[in-house]
């Protein structure tokens, strides 16, 4: 018999896109399609659509931790992800309850820039992030412009996405995956390096088109992964399986780039 103590569980912790493409929706049917029960808790109302965000509004710092107490103490999650903090008070809630809950694996998607690379949060949210954050994740996935911010460095080659990594490591993380999408390149490959010295690459077919919530998916389907007991290596491969199929058989809904994932992800 199943019970409940069988049902995996992850919750992200993540701004809201209304069109459903990335934010928390995204890691919500990710998380559906992936076999997990979700759970999210809200950091930013955003305005985003596939054609991007023009407005955001802050959830203030005491809701924001109420969630944060009442959610994972009905339903205590195996796995759990943050994805867009944008100002200090929600970066320092969220590092008050990493703290608080050390063997929970966590994947830090550092979403601070656009994917244009425009910035998103200022100069003083990333150092926070890199002190409050960044040492105490299982991993973290940072896209190429976001790994250019974090580590101070262009990223634009397979070689600049080493050097990243490795300067993230150097940082406090204790493994990075780089993720590719930016790459000008016929492959999509992802740079994923530990503390301890190993490192690979993750390689994937690049799609001819631009996708929204791409990295969203990717770290959703890692956490639903690690809830359900995977190791960091075999989620990442499990993760990058479900998102090669998001992206090959999304469709072009809306105006701008084409929302991942869409119905019919499930194995
Ligand atoms: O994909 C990054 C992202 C994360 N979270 C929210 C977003 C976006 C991108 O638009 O709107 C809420």
């Amino acid at each position: 018999m199943t019970t409940a103590a069988d049902t995996p569980i992850a919750l992200t912790i993540a701004g809201s896109d209304p069109s459903g493409g990335a934010g928390l929706q995204a890691d919500l049917k990710t998380f559906q399609a992936s076999g997990v029960f979700g759970m999210s808790v809200v950091t930013v109302l955003t305005d985003c659509t596939t054609e991007g965000v023009t407005r955001v509004h802050a959830v203030p710092r005491d809701f924001v931790a109420h969630q944060l107490q009442r959610v994972p103490a009905d339903l205590p999650p195996h796995a759990f992800k943050t994805g867009m903090l944008f100002n200090r008070d929600n970066v320092e809630v969220v590092a008050e309850f990493v703290a608080a809950n050390p063997t929970l694996p966590y994947v830090f998607d550092p979403v601070i820039t656009t994917r244009r690379g425009e910035p998103l949060v200022d100069a003083d949210t990333q150092d926070m992030m890199v002190d409050t954050l960044l040492p105490y994740c299982a991993i973290t996935t940072p896209s190429m412009p976001e790994a250019a911010v974090l580590s101070g460095r262009e990223v634009k080659t397979r070689d600049d996405m080493r050097a990243a990594a490795a300067t993230l490591i150097e940082r406090g993380a204790p493994a990075v995956l780089v993720t590719g999408g930016h790459m000008d390149d016929a492959q999509s490959s992802d740079c994923f390096m530990t503390a301890d010295g190993h490192m690979r690459w993750f390689d994937g077919v690049r799609q001819p088109h631009a996708f929204h919530g791409a990295g969203d998916c990717l770290t959703a389907a890692i956490v639903a992964a690690l809830a359900q007991g995977q190791p960091l290596e075999a989620a990442i491969t499990t993760g990058k399986r479900l998102l090669d199929k998001a992206a090959a058989t999304a469709k072009p809904l809306g105006h701008g780039t084409r929302p991942v994932p869409q119905p019919g992800l499930a194995p």
